[in-house]
């Protein structure tokens, strides 16, 4: 590098925002651009290889300079989907969409305008403080099929949510259940747990598939999908009738003991091998493995959040099995969190402004048993005894297809707005074409996006929102433990992109919130929420990490115990109890459908996609990645399909097309990848982006009269379906490009 060129060039610190981790980067900025980037080793992960590893890395500067991004409020000018649009200032755009909203809302109440959010691409406090304040219940989010079942069932058993990292090192015995870190994490956990592997303690994969994180394992348990709830009985009873269980612990700081040993008595190896399709021998062997080391733990993840009524109880079972074993707050097994001690969620979302008579309009509150206000508040008297309280904007999140057929149907009162803030909902919502019609329906549809997509293409207005890399970026774990991890943008946003948190601010001036929106600048807010740490924004910014160090056997402290009702651990919930659920882990089986006789995952992740997202970006093609769906050779030769084949996956809901893959996996069952679209192809109506040609979520359905009524959960996974080669159609194609897969092409 020359001296002139040193001069001009600073180096800054910032951070990644292509997935949740938020690695720390160093960005070299030469005259306002960033010309290069770099892992920075002094902050998470820690380790350079593990950022330079990964793919989306190398895409940063793409994404940022991406020439299909968007960078100016665009106003609809053609009919609704024809993607026509003017550019408007942001002035504009603000105006007519408050003035929009104060119109609705003088006419249908605070409960017409809804928002529709999705995983943690952005900051969404700032979105519910302005949803309550405007007066709506009706966030549609994806809590429910992501993490919420466990949040609900820890803070019910052990009295707050258990951290889900796993302490590797210490731990004698790792089961990771219905989660693949190869593909979902591929960062600083998935390295850890190859390290753990060759210390030679065991590793239990529970998957149908055998992913490459099964194929790390020295035992793969291959359940039927769903019936894992059956499988964590199956533990229970061994560990129980072979008692192994920790006696003492159980004695001390369990409530129901007799009552779960009760429930499980029935679930013997050999009928749980039956309901599974695992040999009785192997549940032995995994309940003993567990029971067995002197500190266990178990990695959960979306396969379990996504069973319907299966996903509580599989929670709750696997709830019992960390209780009974006392694998509860001890070095290498899980971790009661801590409450945040910066200003937590709560205190910023402002739920205690949704006034009472607009929180009794939550769609569908007469049958949920949780995931209502009412519920959130009990859980709340419980968990501030300990002095914590959870963030409300994921238990009481709306159940969608409710708030879908509101906007169709205007039963029981009409919705008639929706804001869309990271999410793309016609593809990672369940049932699209019934989006797609309420979509439609709608008179006001507003898109905070990054880029056009199947969602957005559908909206009145459609704002540029600044991305990664021109953002600060705080993640603090959705307010249930004490850490918090980000940093600074690394340069201001480019052309008029703009910060989520700003979209609201305005918004709630123009809303009349104008006392509630103190801070000027997301900065300024993000200052507020460090301070009470003793530092500034900035200064948390140099480190970017508040982690402290874990508390281990805090129920020991002086009159502690646990935050329940019984002040222990419930194997026996009094929560669930009183309001109708199931108070101990059961077991829901599955109905057989003759015509839909194979089972369907709908979603297992794969690199480098992220939902919907970076389907744009060069940087991320990889030679014939194509939307595929996978079987087993047996499963391939009884359908007579052979690799490579397109296929039509069908479902009760819904036809899908994909390109066969075989793959090592249970017979019977037929895992798709969930996301896809193809961004060159022609994106107005009727086409979407090939919306409706190879999207998982047009085989599944939230539909809430079967739904559980714990949570009003739906299934992305153990679904009926069926599969068969598929009718060769002349792909629809806006670009040279041709991308979906009928076309012969690859990807
Ligand atoms: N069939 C099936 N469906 C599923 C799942 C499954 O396994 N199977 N998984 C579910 C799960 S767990 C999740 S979390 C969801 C994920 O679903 P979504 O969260 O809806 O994910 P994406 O489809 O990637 O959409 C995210 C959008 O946010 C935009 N975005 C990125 N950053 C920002 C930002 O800073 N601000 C704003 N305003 N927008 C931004 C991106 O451009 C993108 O269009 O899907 C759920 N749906
Ligand atoms: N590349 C990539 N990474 C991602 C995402 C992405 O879209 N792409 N999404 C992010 C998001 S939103 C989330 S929530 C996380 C999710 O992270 P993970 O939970 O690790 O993600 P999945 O790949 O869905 O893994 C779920 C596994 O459960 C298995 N499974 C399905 N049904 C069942 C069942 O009935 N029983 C059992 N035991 N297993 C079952 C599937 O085969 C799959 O391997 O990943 C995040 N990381
Ligand atoms: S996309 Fe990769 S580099 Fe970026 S935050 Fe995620 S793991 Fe880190
Ligand atoms: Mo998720």
């Amino acid at each position: 590098m020359s001296g002139a060129e040193q001069v001009k060039t600073q180096q800054k610190q910032t951070n990644c925002r292509l997935c949740s981790y938020l690695c720390g980067l160093k960005a070299n900025i030469t005259k306002g651009r960033i010309a290069g980037l770099e892992p920075d080793p002094e902050r998470y992960p820690y380790d350079t290889a593990i950022v330079s590893g990964c793919h989306r890395f190398h895409a940063n500067l793409e994404f940022l300079e991406h020439p299909e991004r968007l960078n100016h409020p665009l106003k609809r000018v053609g009919e609704r989907g024809s993607n026509r649009w003017e550019r408007i200032s942001w002035e504009q755009a603000l105006d007519e969409i408050a003035a929009k909203l104060l119109d609705l809302r003088a006419r249908f109440g605070g409960e017409t305008l809804a928002t529709a959010i999705g995983g943690p691409h952005t900051t969404f406090w700032p979105l519910h403080r302005f949803l309550n304040l405007f007066g709506s219940p009706n966030n549609v989010g994806i809590g429910q099929i992501c993490w919420n079942p466990s949040i609900w069932v820890n803070s019910l058993t052990f009295g707050w949510p258990l951290e889900n990292e796993v302490d590797l090192e210490r731990t004698g015995c790792l089961l990771v259940w219905g989660a693949n870190p190869a593909e979902s994490d591929n960062s600083l956990f998935w390295k850890q747990v190859r390290a753990y592997r060759q210390t030679g303690k065991p590793l239990v994969v529970i998957d149908p598939r055998r992913t490459r994180t099964a194929r790390l394992a020295d035992h793969w348990l291959a359940p039927r999908p769903g019936s894992d709830a059956a499988l964590g009985l199956g533990l229970l009873h061994v560990i129980i009738s072979e008692r192994l269980y920790d006696k003492h612990f159980v004695a001390d700081w369990c409530h129901g003991f007799a009552e779960l040993s009760c429930r499980v008595a029935d679930y013997t190896p050999e009928r749980v091998a039956v309901l599974t399709g695992i040999e009785a021998d192997r549940i032995i062997e995994v309940a003993r493995l567990y029971a067995g080391a002197p500190a266990a733990s178990i990695f959960h993840g979306r396969g379990l959040d996504q069973l319907g009524a299966n996903s509580m109880e599989v929670h709750r079972a696997i709830a019992c099995l960390k209780a009974v074993t006392a694998n509860i707050d001890r070095p290498g097994a899980a971790l009661v969190s801590e409450g945040p001690a910066y200003l937590a969620e709560i205190d910023l979302e402002l739920t205690e402004k949704l006034p009472p008579e607009q929180r009794a309009k939550q769609l569908g509150r007469e049958r949920l048993q949780l995931q209502t206000y009412e519920s959130y508040e009990a859980l709340t008297r419980l968990t501030e005894r300990h002095g914590k309280r959870l963030p409300a904007r994921y238990l009481t999140s709306a159940q969608p297809n409710l708030v879908w057929r509101a906007m169709l149907e205007a039963d029981p009162y009409p919705i008639r707005a929706l804001i869309v803030s990271g999410a793309n909902p016609l593809i990672s919502q369940a049932d699209s074409r019934l989006i797609h019609a309420a979509l439609k329906s709608l008179d006001l549809l507003v898109a905070l996006e990054l880029f056009p997509n199947s969602t957005s293409v559908l909206a009145d207005y459609v704002l540029p929102m600044a991305g990664s890399l021109e953002r600060p970026v705080l993640q603090t774990n959705a307010g249930d433990a004490d850490i918090a991890y980000g940093g600074p943008a690394a340069i201001a946003p480019l052309f008029e992109r703009r910060c989520d948190f700003d979209v609201w601010r305005e918004l709630g001036l123009r809303c009349g919130q104008e006392e509630h929106w103190p801070w000027e600048r997301f900065e300024d807010s993000l200052n507020a929420i460090v301070t009470p740490l003793g530092y500034s924004w900035e200064e948390f910014c140099i480190s970017g990490l508040h982690a402290p160090p874990p508390q281990y056997e805090k129920h020991l402290d002086e009159g502690r115990g646990f935050a329940t009702a019984s002040g222990r651990i419930e194997l026996y919930s009094c929560f669930l109890e009183r309001f109708g659920a199931d108070p101990l882990p059961g077991h829901t089986p599955t109905d057989a459908a003759d015509a839909f006789p194979l089972t369907l995952i709908s979603g297992g992740r794969k690199q480098p996609y992220w939902a919907s997202s970076f389907h744009y970006l060069q940087t991320l093609k990889r030679p014939n990645q194509r939307p595929t769906a996978e079987v087993s050779l047996s499963t391939a030769r009884q359908c007579k399909l052979h690799e490579g084949q397109e296929v039509e996956v069908a479902t009760p809901w819904g036809t899908a097309l994909f390109s066969l893959r075989i793959a090592e996996m249970r017979d019977g069952v037929v895992n798709v990848d969930y996301g896809w679209w193809f961004p060159r192809e022609e994106l107005a109506e009727p086409h979407l982006g090939g919306a409706f040609v190879a999207n998982a979520n047009t085989l599944t359905t939230a539909d809430f009269a079967s739904a559980d009524p714990v949570l009003g959960q739906w299934k992305y996974n153990n679904l009926p379906c069926r599969i068969c080669p598929a009718e060769i159609q002349e792909p629809q194609c806006a670009s040279e490009e041709p991308v979906a897969p009928q076309a012969k092409e690859n990807h």
